[in-house]
């Protein structure tokens, strides 16, 4: 019988005070997960933890910057101490700046690169000896259509994700002999807070150039939801993915497959 339960598991979702890290959070509850969640802010955390609640789902949050390795120290240890185990690590959190390069600051690139690659390492290293002491664990980083393909303004982002693919591999190289998983899901384009500059309608009520752009580059006509994201996310945390190990499941509707639809 194929295991696609999370009964009994412990899962910390970065940054899911709501877009995707909320909805991965909250299929994990569903598949029967207990959930653990952070936010760099009191009252993200605390709108969340009422969200969580109108959801029905039993989440415990933390006030904890990623970016800050004594705060993800002290969240995973709090975390360990109560639950005795971390089994689900999904790298979630992160942010972009959309700057031509030319004109990013250094501190605008850095901060994108501590949240976006430095954290997942942060937090990984975090959870990986408690996981090897219970002879399991799975990490799933959050990567991006820029993990394979750059596009103007978002070269720090881009640098980011696509390292998350490669740390994703080496995670999978240095502990998979311990029952580690680590993978990656890449989703397409997804209709969540970070992306709704993107498809703002304009002054004169048309899509967004940016918006008809995407709508032409996916298969499926459409942009991503959350809920497309919950199911691939659950099956990469469950003991049906044991076998697979340094992959990035591209959750895309179809874009990296697709040279994009003809001019008319
Ligand atoms: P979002 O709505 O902007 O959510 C990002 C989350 O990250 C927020 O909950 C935020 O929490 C948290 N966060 C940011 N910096 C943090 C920090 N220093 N410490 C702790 N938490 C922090 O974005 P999203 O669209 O859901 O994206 C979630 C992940 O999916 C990101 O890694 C993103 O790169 C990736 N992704 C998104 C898309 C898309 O199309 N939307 C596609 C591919 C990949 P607080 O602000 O409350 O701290
Ligand atoms: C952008 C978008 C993308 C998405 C996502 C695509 O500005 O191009 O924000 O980067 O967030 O990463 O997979």
């Amino acid at each position: 019988m194929v295991d696609f339960s999370l009964k009994g598991k412990v899962a910390l979702v970065t940054g899911a005070t709501h877009g995707i890290g909320m909805g991965i959070a909250a299929a994990f509850a569903q598949a029967g997960a207990k959930i653990y969640f952070n936010s760099s802010r009191q009252d993200h955390l605390d709108r969340a933890l009422g969200e969580y609640k109108a959801q029905g789902v039993d989440a415990e949050g933390c006030v904890c910057d990623v970016r800050d390795e004594a705060q993800v120290g002290k969240m995973v240890d709090g975390i360990l101490a109560k639950e005795g185990h971390l089994d689900i690590l999904v790298n979630n959190a992160g942010i972009i700046r959309r700057i031509p390069m030319t004109e990013m600051s250094l501190e605008e690139w850095q901060n994108v690169i501590a949240t976006d690659l430095t954290a997942p390492f942060i937090c990984s290293k975090a959870v990986i000896p408690s996981m090897i002491k219970n002879g399991h664990g799975k990490i799933i980083n959050i990567c991006s259509m820029m993990s394979e393909l750059g596009r103007e303004t978002v070269s720090a982002y881009a640098a980011a994700k696509g390292g998350l693919k490669m740390l994703t591999r080496n995670i999978c190289s240095e502990y998979g002999e311990y029952n580690i998983q680590c993978n990656g899901i890449g989703p397409g384009y997804i209709a969540t807070s970070q992306t709704a500059p993107l498809r703002e309608r304009q002054a004169d009520g048309s899509r967004h150039p940016f918006d008809a752009f995407i709508i032409s580059k996916t298969p499926a006509g459409r942009w991503g939801t959350v809920e497309d994201l919950q199911g691939p996310a659950v099956f990469l945390a469950s003991d049906a993915s044991n076998f697979i190990n340094g992959q990035v499941l591209y959750v895309d509707g179809g874009i990296l497959a697709y040279i994009g639809k003809q001019p008319k």
